[in-house]
């Protein structure tokens, strides 16, 4: 049978929380910021920040010339992580099948309570009603056929939406999509896209196989079925662990410092992102490349104490790039990973430098 799968997605999370629990903010622009050790930038803003072009990962500074009048608080992870518990034990209520994604958002496959008299929309609708009940907060909804399209569908009518993509719109919907709106689709793939003239669904959808593949590798393939709907990915349901990492395949070989530790830098903050979705710290970071010729490298070191923010994984693969890399040979792949993992409630997140 074919299967229903939700996403579900939290509206302009951090700041939504932070005008639920200050009601001076609501109905304001609320700017959610933190600042590492480097840099100052938002995590995110409220919808009402958004109409003066405030949005995730720009620059406070930036943020502040756009919206001088707006709140700008820090963000309170611990509060964050609390509601992510809560959002998460009303998905496992339904189903099973969880793969939640980030603190915010998570896909279910609910395709065995849908019935004649129950839809999988109607589905839909009762978490996010048992969300705004247990927490005073609204979320949107995105129901379809593969995770994909669920995804996609639960941008659509942000914030309190629900959206489904079926048959009868599937197609006119990815037709409209932008490129980079694909999931999938990163940074280094969408410029690639835009360089071969596709900006949009319609666009990808003129393309064969062949050529996609040509172009794009093994992506290709997926590519091509997914500016066409088509999609068969199974959720990834959560397990114990022994190691978090992730990993970016370039389109061309790359050999310029700057431009390679600025992905490490995304992928720390990936890395990052997840241990903190499971409370995790871990004692060792490996640092895998791979050359032009597909040959791996990997290096790895022992941290003084289990890691778990962006700056701390990131300082530790600094130092494992330049011991790695050699300035004469391009490369193909970088991944940065996480292992021996622990609990950290040991720990407390007052190390983070904020604004
Ligand atoms: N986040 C962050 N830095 C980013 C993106 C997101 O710190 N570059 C954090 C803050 C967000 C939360 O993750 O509140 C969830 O991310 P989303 O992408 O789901 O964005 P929002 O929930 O804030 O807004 P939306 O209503 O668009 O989902
Ligand atoms: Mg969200």
């Amino acid at each position: 049978m074919e299967r229903r799968i939700i996403h579900i997605d939290m509206d302009a999370f951090y700041a939504q929380v932070e005008q639920r629990d200050n009601p001076s903010y609501r109905g304001k622009p609320v700017i959610v910021g933190g600042k590492s050790a480097s840099r100052g930038v938002v995590a995110t803003a409220s919808y009402e920040a958004r109409k003066f072009g405030v949005h995730s990962a720009m620059p406070t500074k930036q943020a502040y010339k756009l919206c001088p009048d707006g709140i700008y608080v820090r963000p309170r992870f611990d509060q964050y992580k609390a509601v992510s518990k809560q959002i998460m034990d009303i998905f496992l209520s339904y189903t099973e099948i969880v793969e939640p994604l980030s603190l915010d958002e998570a896909y279910l496959d609910i395709t065995h309570l849908v019935s004649r008299d129950r839809s999988a929309q109607s589905v839909a609708l009762d978490i996010q009603r048992d969300i705004f009940d247990a927490t005073r907060l609204t979320s949107s909804s995105g129901v379809s056929y593969n995770k994909y399209l669920a995804k996609i569908a639960s941008g659509m009518n942000k914030p309190a939406g629900t959206t489904v993509i079926h048959y009868d719109n599937v197609q006119d919907i990815l037709f409209r999509l932008d490129i980079g709106d694909f999931p999938g689709v990163g940074r280094v793939t969408e410029e690639k896209m835009k360089s071969l003239d596709i900006h949009t669904g319609e666009d990808l959808y003129q393309w064969s196989e062949a050529a996609l593949i040509e172009q794009f590798g093994k992506k290709g393939a997926s590519l091509h079925q997914k500016a066409r709907g088509i999609g068969t990915s199974e959720l990834k349901v959560e397990r114990v662990r022994k190691s978090i990492g992730k990993e970016t395949t370039f389109n061309y070989d790359i050999n310029e410092d700057e431009e390679i530790l600025k992905v490490i830098e995304e992928l720390c903050g990936k890395v990052s992102a997840r241990l903190e979705l499971q409370q995790f710290a871990g004692k060792v970071v490996t640092v895998k490349m791979k050359t032009a010729d597909y040959v791996s490298h990997t290096r790895q070191m022992m941290t003084n104490n289990p890691v778990f923010t962006e700056d701390e994984i990131y300082r530790y693969a600094y130092s494992l790039y330049h011991e790695l890399k050699d300035p004469d040979v391009p490369i193909r792949l970088i991944g940065v990973t996480v292992s021996q993992l622990s609990d950290r409630t040991y720990r407390n997140l007052t190390i983070y430098d904020f604004m």
